[in-house]
């Protein structure tokens, strides 16, 4: 009867548009009336991960956190969308080891160089005057999903596109 928790984490590049497609998403499921909570850069690394920063430990650290509090929203019956670039494989297979068919992993796929030429927040162009180090994509690594639930190649797709397929994927959940 109740609805059932699910986690749907996107997964890619800083300017690859996880947060546009996240929000986009998140919006369309407020209007069919569902229960959604968006964890996002803007919620999480200020305030609960405001301890953390950009290497490897303390990337791992952060998606452990955002983990188990995502796993608390799934078991409230929450459709819990996680924005966040989650670069190491063993991070996101330990989520969906622990979530099993509850975790839905979104990759959204766009090539650094359009993520780069979009900058967003002009942090490529810091990277590319050295104000910023081990950047993802740049000098830290981001290792591809290989068995991810859900492509999304951002440069190639509509964010409405994406929005429709994430939600025939929902709803046969
Ligand atoms: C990658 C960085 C970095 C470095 C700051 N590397 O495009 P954004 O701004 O809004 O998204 C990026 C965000 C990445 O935080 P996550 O918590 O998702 O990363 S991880 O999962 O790896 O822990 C970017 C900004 O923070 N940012 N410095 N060095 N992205």
């Amino acid at each position: 009867l109740g609805q059932k928790g699910v986690l749907l984490w996107f997964t890619g590049l800083s300017g690859s548009g996880k947060s546009t497609i996240a929000t986009a998403l998140e919006q369309k499921l407020w209007e069919l009336g569902k229960l959604t909570y968006l964890l996002d850069g803007d919620n999480v690394r200020h305030g609960l991960n405001g301890d953390l920063g950009f290497s490897e430990e303390d990337r791992k650290e952060n998606i452990r956190r955002i983990k188990e509090v995502a796993k608390l929203f799934v078991d409230a019956g929450v459709i819990t969308i996680a924005s966040f670039i989650a670069p190491f494989r063993e991070d996101r297979d330990s989520i969906r080891r622990e979530l099993g068919d509850r975790f839905v992993e979104v990759f959204v796929n766009c090539p650094i160089e359009v993520c780069a030429s979009r900058d967003p927040k002009g942090l490529y162009e810091k990277v590319k005057n050295g104000e910023i180090r081990n950047f993802t994509g740049v000098d830290s690594p981001y290792e591809v999903p290989l068995d991810c639930e859900v492509e999304i190649k951002s440069d190639e797709v509509s964010v409405e596109e994406a929005v429709d397929s994430l939600l025939r994927i929902i709803s046969n959940l």
